[in-house]
């Protein structure tokens, strides 16, 4: 079985990580097949992407067992070929991707699924900055995102003490857009990314891009570039054909162009 599958459903990628055993954890083939797939997802047709987890587990992380293999890629390559390319690849993706994080995401597997665009979980699902634990630093944009999302204070806390914060704490503090219960946690998750993938794909990924500038950016640099993507958008057939469904009391059919 691939460690990683790719189904397409209409304009949505569905990607499992798939190592249900070893809770999904991450070796080298797996991320470096997750890469090529998430590389495979720019084509235009695909207008989501739904990322989730095959079992009990979203990811477990890095796989430990590889980073003592004296055979392994070795520390030197796991951040810089493995988790970074595959940050850098999510945000710069000109669509929507949507974590869908239906058990434990822990260390590389929980950072992997906050740099995502929308995170859902299901009830029973939780998050772990688990690098404290033994003796890492967090990585895979973990330090970027996280103080962003809840704040200096309470990542910091999280980063040090490694605690375990179930899916309700998490939608509590910011750090994850919301919970959907465990019987309707696919379906209903499925649902919103089915509904980004109808919606005007190229003024999402315009916002995608703003929002990825927003935290280097000073306010008045922010609005030139809102200026600019906003041209952008309105050139779009979407927009044409949001004003005018609008305008006809229609509902709007998008194409993502
Ligand atoms: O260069 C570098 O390496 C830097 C990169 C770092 C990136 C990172 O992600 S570092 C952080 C790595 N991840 C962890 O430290 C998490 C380790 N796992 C756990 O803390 C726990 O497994 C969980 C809290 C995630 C889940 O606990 P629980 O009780 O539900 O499951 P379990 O019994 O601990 O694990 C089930 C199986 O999965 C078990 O295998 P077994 O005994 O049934 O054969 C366990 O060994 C395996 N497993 C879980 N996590 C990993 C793993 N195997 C390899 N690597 C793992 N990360």
């Amino acid at each position: 079985m691939s460690s990683v599958i790719l189904e397409i459903k209409g304009p949505v990628a569905v990607i499992t990580l798939n190592r249900p055993e070893k809770l999904n954890a991450f070796n080298r083939e797996m991320a470096l097949l997750l890469q090529s797939i998430l590389e495979e997802c720019k084509n235009e047709s695909i207008r989501c992407i739904y990322l989730t987890g095959m079992g009990k587990a979203f990811s477990a992380g890095q796989d430990l067992a590889e980073v003592t293999d004296p055979d392994g890629p070795g520390m030197a390559k796991i951040l810089s070929e493995h988790y970074n390319p595959l940050i850098t690849l999510i945000r710069s993706l000109e669509k929507p991707v949507v974590a869908a994080v239906n058990g434990v995401a822990a260390g590389a597997g929980a950072n992997l699924a906050l740099c995502c665009d929308l995170v859902v979980a299901a009830a029973s699902a939780s998050f772990i900055q688990a690098f404290s634990k033994i003796g890492l630093v967090p990585d895979s944009g973990g330090t970027f995102f996280l103080p962003r999302l809840i704040g200096f204070q309470k990542a910091s806390a999280l980063m040090m003490l490694g605690e375990k914060v179930n899916a309700d704490e998490a939608a509590q503090m910011g750090m994850i857009y919301k919970v959907i219960d465990d019987k309707n946690f696919a379906e209903a998750s499925m649902a919103i990314a089915e509904y980004l993938a109808s919606m005007p794909t190229q003024g999402l990924s315009y916002t995608k891009q703003l929002l990825n500038d927003t935290f280097d950016s000073s306010l008045s640099k922010q609005l030139k570039k809102e200026d600019m993507y906003q041209q952008k958008a309105a050139l779009t057939a979407d927009f044409k054909e949001g004003v005018e469904a609008f305008t006809n009391r229609r509902a709007p059919v998008f194409t993502g162009r």
